[in-house]
């Protein structure tokens, strides 16, 4: 396989941390002449939610750049390139203008432009009427980001109950449930990974790197530059896998074989924290025998790995406990079963006894902020649509967007009749975008809250542009972390347009609504005042200098930080009985992925370093760096097949789904048997004139899911493609 030489990563993570130099080539001209009057403004990014604090500069009135806040623990002074590229966000050509009501055939894109009181006056009106018909339950929210605090909150104050956002179903949702299910508690976000000081990191299909968690990615080039051993496990040869000591290329779809066979060496070989396992463990003699059969060789045959490559990766952790990782992930919906992949992955990291210890889990704290006082939420006697009385999925403890979606469409146990969508893209998001489009055809009123016309705009019935984060304040962040910290988002430059913030489109609303009392405060500039106040937190200050850090506390139990595990046992579950009683394995148990029809491979998605999702597909900074995505095939797949490199193809999925034309990437950085594809590109949408029909939509091909029994993940992977050459 190719080495990727150490100046092509340093090339990436300079394009992380010094894409100032691109931006600025980009900006108006005008602006570029030297001199003017330069204001700076601390904020913090919205490019995607990990939510590094920056410090935006504004030069003759005009947005000039976005650099990192050096106060900000999240970026410690540097931002990735998106952040970097974010005042494209604010320049972007194609962003929402003003308010639309739909005319015409949904789904259509006609459109009349409207005025807010217009726009809000009909929703008002069409919610009034499904709340009278069918109750308040009956409108939904989907949503993703801070932004939507207010908007949230005046549902909740109208009555409405359900909300629930692609970061657990669609996201970090398997794992967090599979270290509920063992330690008691989920990991959450910013997760407490001891990156930083750990002396072996594995990371299992975690492409930090291209995945750009800045915090994380900063750690793992100071890993990097350490010299202590990092193991990757993916399919292909990560920026990551570049850096690693060893590059596991997993069959896609095992890793399970590959945990239980860790675990099984750790265990048989004595590598593991006996004194961690005997104080805390709970029924690890029954976790034993289950992980007796899983041996290596046994793991080699599913996996496609060698057998002492297992061993000998397993002793590099093994004998570096507690001060060794295996990291959790984070888009861990792969297959359907991920959240018992989720607590494989805990299960080891438990044998390590890493938790609470120098280069594991660290134990991560955060600032209590006193509330404003609001009105109480009124009290509803239905259950939750996403998972009635946990019918569905027992053990999510969060909301799962796919089972409002699958109410929506059942109408049971009751309808839905309304979505709000904010700041969340759910045709590029959910898997399987015709049961997305049959749902939203139940609907009587489907509202669009997004900054950009997004793919789910295209379906709304009203669509609402809020301003880009650099031109609005939210809702204060209290962020986890090794010390807690207090960050605040504020206004840096108007918006050029009719675009409204959240607060201020949910306090027009609440007046329409005629529950103006859920919003008591003039404005929000007083509502983050008044909490400031209460919080003992200097209110001048924070908009002065964007950061304020909690008190320092420790973080590893040697130093005196609290364990304690949450569990029905309140120890580290080794064999689990809550998942044993409601029928599931107490322990892990390996099911081989389906194999591919005759011709076909395995589509897997990941990112890239540059591109959000499908948010920022056209902003000039950010589409110019890779304006579109490419499909990455086996060098000697691509010859057996006839491609070259740079051809456009389709892809064809195991349903006859046809993508949009993509380019191939021929290299050996992929395993023959498998395609790979960055997620978020091939957008339809008319108004995004600068990015539709750019490359091919991962989420387009993603028809065929299956759903985790435990708390209804969805998988993004499973799905087989063909590549049809465009002639
Ligand atoms: N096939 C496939 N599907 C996936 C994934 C995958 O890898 N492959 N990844 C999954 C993961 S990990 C996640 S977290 C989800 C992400 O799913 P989403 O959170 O839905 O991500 P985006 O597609 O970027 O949609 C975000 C929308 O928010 C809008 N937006 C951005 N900023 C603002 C703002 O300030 N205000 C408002 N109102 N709107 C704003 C953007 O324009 C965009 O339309 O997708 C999941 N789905
Ligand atoms: N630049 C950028 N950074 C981001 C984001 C972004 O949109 N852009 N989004 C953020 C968000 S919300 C999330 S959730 C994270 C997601 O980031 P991660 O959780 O790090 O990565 P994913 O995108 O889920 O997974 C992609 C990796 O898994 C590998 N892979 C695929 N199938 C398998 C398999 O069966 N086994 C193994 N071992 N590996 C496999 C792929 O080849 C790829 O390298 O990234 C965050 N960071
Ligand atoms: S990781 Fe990058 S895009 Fe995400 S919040 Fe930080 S700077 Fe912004
Ligand atoms: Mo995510």
């Amino acid at each position: 396989m190719e080495r990727l030489s150490r100046r092509r990563f340093l090339k990436i993570s300079a394009a992380s941390f010094g894409a100032g130099a691109v931006a600025t080539q980009v900006v108006p001209l005008s602006q570029a002449a030297a001199g003017g009057e330069v204001k700076t403004v601390p904020t913090f990014c919205e490019m995607c939610f990990w939510r590094c604090g920056g410090i935006a500069y504004v030069r003759d009135g005009k947005l000039w750049k976005f650099e990192g806040n050096p106060i900000d623990p999240q970026s410690r002074g540097r931002l990735c390139p998106r952040g970097t590229g974010a005042i494209g966000a604010h320049y972007d050509p194609d962003r929402l203008q003003k308010p639309l009501l739909r005319k015409g055939e949904r789904g259509k894109e006609q459109w009349a432009a409207v005025t807010w009181d217009e726009a809000l006056d009909f929703i008002a009106g069409k919610m009034n009427k499904i709340k009278a018909e069918h109750g308040a339950e009956s409108i939904a929210m989907l949503n993703h980001g801070v932004g939507v605090r207010f908007l949230q909150h005046v549902l909740r104050s109208y009555g409405a109950t359900n909300f629930a956002g692609p970061s657990f179903a669609q996201c970090r949702g398997p794992r967090d449930v599979g270290y509920m299910m063992t330690m008691g508690t989920d990991l959450g976000s910013p997760e407490p990974t001891d990156i930083e000081n750990t002396d072996c990191l594995v990371l299992i299909g975690s492409h930090l790197g291209e995945n750009m968690h800045n915090t994380q990615v900063q750690e793992f080039a100071n890993a990097v530059e350490r010299r202590i051993p990092i193991i990757v496990v993916d399919p292909r040869y990560s920026v990551a896998a570049s850096k690693a000591k060893y590059w596991l290329p997993i069959r896609p779809g095992t890793d399970l074989a590959l945990l239980l066979a860790w675990m099984n060496v750790l265990v048989s070989e004595g590598l593991y924290d006996r004194e961690f396992v005997g104080q805390y463990g709970h029924g690890f003699d029954r976790f034993v025998a289950e992980i007796k059969g899983y041996t290596p060789d046994w793991a080699a045959a599913e996996t496609g790995l060698d057998a002492q490559m297992i061993r000998v990766t397993a002793r590099e952790f093994g004998r570096r406990r507690p001060h060794s990782l295996i990291h959790p992930g984070r888009r861990v919906n792969w297959n359907g079963d991920d959240a018992q992949r989720g607590r494989a992955v805990a299960l080891l990291n438990a044998l390590l006894g890493n938790w609470g210890r120098r280069g594991g889990i660290y134990i991560n704290h955060h600032v209590e902020l006193a509330n404003f006082p609001l009105p109480k939420y009124p009290k509803s006697d239905k259950p939750k649509a996403d998972n009635p009385n946990f019918e569905r999925y027992p053990f999510a403890h969060e909301a799962v967007t796919t089972g409002i979606r699958e109410t929506t469409l059942t109408g049971k146990p009751y309808p839905i009749k309304a979505w709000w969508v904010y700041s969340t893209d759910l045709i590029h998001a959910l898997p399987n975008q015709a049961e997305t489009l049959k749902a939203i055809d139940q609907l009587d009123l489907m509202v669009v809250v997004d900054t950009m016309p997004a793919e789910i705009a295209g379906y709304a019935d009203v669509v609402l542009p809020e301003v880009t984060f650099l031109e609005r304040y939210d809702e204060l962040l209290a962020g986890w972390g090794r010390q807690g910290w207090v960050a605040l988002r504020q206004p840096v430059v108007a918006a050029p347009g009719d675009q409204k913030p959240g607060w201020w489109i949910a306090k027009q609303l609440a007046a329409k609504l005629g529950i103006p009392e859920s919003m008591p405060f003039e404005d929000i500039e007083q509502y983050l005042a008044v909490r400031c106040e209460k919080s003992g937190i200097d209110f001048a200050r924070l908009k002065a200098e964007g950061v304020i850090m909690g008190p320092k506390q420790p973080i590893y139990v040697d130093d005196g930080a609290p364990i304690e595990f949450g569990t029905p046992s309140g120890k580290v579950e080794f064999w689990s009985d809550q998942l044993k009683d409601a029928g599931f394995d107490p322990v892990p148990k390996y099911t081989p992925p389906e194999k591919p029809p005759e011709g076909y491979f395995p589509l897997i998605t990941g990112r890239a370093p540059v591109h959000t999702f499908s948010r920022t597909q056209s902003n000039p900074y950010l589409s110019s760096l890779m304006p579109e995505n490419e499909v990455w095939v086996n060098g000697a797949t691509a010859a057996k097949l006839g491609l070259k490199n740079g051809q456009y193809v389709r892809l064809k999925n195991q349903d006859g789904v046809v993508s949009q034309r993509v380019k191939v990437k021929s290299t050996q950085r992929i395993r023959p048997d498998t395609v790979y594809m960055v997620y978020g590109f091939g957008h339809t949408n008319k108004m995004r004139r600068h990015a539709q029909m750019n490359g091919a939509s991962a989420a387009q091909l993603n028809t065929r899911y299956k759903t985790d029994p435990l708390m209804g993940g969805t998988s993004l992977h499973g799905n087989f493609v063909t590549l049809v050459k465009e002639i």
